[in-house]
């Protein structure tokens, strides 16, 4: 894909302003004060143990002019006291293997709980079925707890795991990934992008994606659809950077990503696409979902439609797609709209230095 497209591979459909003016205000009622408190914790996470994840991740802060929101997720997760965060994989995706582990290191090792471990997964799709690092780590974890995985990029890691260890799947609570649409949605981002992004970490691996929904593991989606609502501007980067450490940090590796939106697609902020299927668990209060039919269809590809490519002969492509029902067929949990106060949910894990239940205080 052309650099100049947020590898997240969703965008916003939607005029970008108003969204942004009415969620900054949002964030300046409610964070303006000088002192940010922890967020409270809910009813539900003072009653019930917290509930054991792995993330799977393909991080690129810092690369230049790539996603930072699998960092902004991590820090999320690290700092919500729902969540007891068991491990975490790297995928190839936003950038390549090479240059995501190192950073999917030093976020964990510096934020994350003491001891989490961070293993290499798969380079590239090919190497679906294949066990890597990521593979026989995860497979441990599972013979140890039952486990919820946040797929946050290409699903090539996960997919292995049930391909290789069917029987681990019970062990499997849920999967929520990044990807899917409904029937004929296109992923456009302001107005300057009318073609639209791909489903970025779907059509990385679509098989993988094919493997989890055949293995009948819950399925829970956080889509663009989600995460096209939110953004994060400069009001809140200046925060970050006057926050503690590891808000400070990804306000460093931020300047490049929002640059390049405001470059390519004319907006004042970016989607932090992969914080949404954190807050399913953390802050499912602020999350609408609906429980749909799930496929993978194939049609006509919506990035290169003829009309985008001066009449070239449009190719198809596969789609992750939610719909009716059909009885008996697979289903998902499609998270489709966050409320206004997500924002304020997110920006005050990221500025909280309490840790989640395993995490050590604030790195250093
Ligand atoms: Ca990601």
């Amino acid at each position: 894909m052309a650099a100049a497209v947020p590898t997240a591979g969703i965008g916003l459909g939607m005029k970008a302003t108003p969204v942004i003016l009415l969620l900054s205000q949002v964030a300046l009622t409610a964070l303006g004060c000088a002192t940010v408190q922890p967020p409270a914790q809910s009813e539900s996470a003072r009653v019930s143990a917290p509930i054991d994840v792995w993330i799977d991740v393909d991080t690129a802060a810092g690369v230049p002019r790539r996603d930072i929101d699998d960092a902004v997720a991590l820090i999320q997760a690290f700092h919500s006291p729902e969540l007891s965060v068991k491990g975490v994989s790297v995928v190839f995706g936003n950038t390549s293997l090479d240059n995501a582990m190192p950073i999917a290191k030093e976020v964990s090792q510096r934020f994350g709980p003491i001891g989490l471990e961070v293993h290499a997964g798969a380079s590239s799709a090919t190497e679906l079925g294949q066990p890597t690092a990521a593979t026989t780590a995860l497979a441990k974890a599972l013979t140890a707890q039952p486990l919820t995985l946040l797929v946050l990029g290409p699903a090539t890691n996960i997919a292995s795991l049930i391909a290789m260890r069917p029987d681990l799947v019970p062990r499997i609570e849920r999967i929520i990934a990044v990807a899917g649409r409904r029937p004929g949605q296109r992923f456009t981002t302001g107005t300057s992008n009318l073609r639209g992004h791909r489903d970025f970490n779907f059509e990385k691996d679509p098989e993988a994606f094919r493997i989890i929904i055949d293995s009948g593991v819950p399925l829970v989606l956080a889509p663009w659809e989600i995460s096209s609502t939110v953004w994060i501007t400069q009001r809140q980067l200046d925060l970050w950077a006057k926050g503690p450490p590891a808000a400070q940090w990804l306000a460093r590796k931020a300047p490049s990503w929002i640059e390049l939106w405001k470059e390519t697609f004319h907006v004042d902020g970016f989607n932090p696409f992969d914080t949404l299927a954190v807050a399913t668990l953390t802050s499912p209060q602020h999350i609408a979902c609906d429980t749909w039919g799930i496929q993978i269809i194939r049609a006509p590809n919506d990035v290169t439609a003829p009309e985008m490519q001066g009449g070239q002969p449009a190719q198809s492509k596969p789609y992750l797609v939610v719909q009716a029902a059909v009885e008996g067929g697979p289903q998902a949990r499609y998270c489709h709209a966050a409320a206004p106060a997500f924002l304020d949910d997110l920006m005050q894990r990221i500025l909280s230095a309490r840790g989640s239940s395993s995490a050590r205080p604030y790195g250093k």
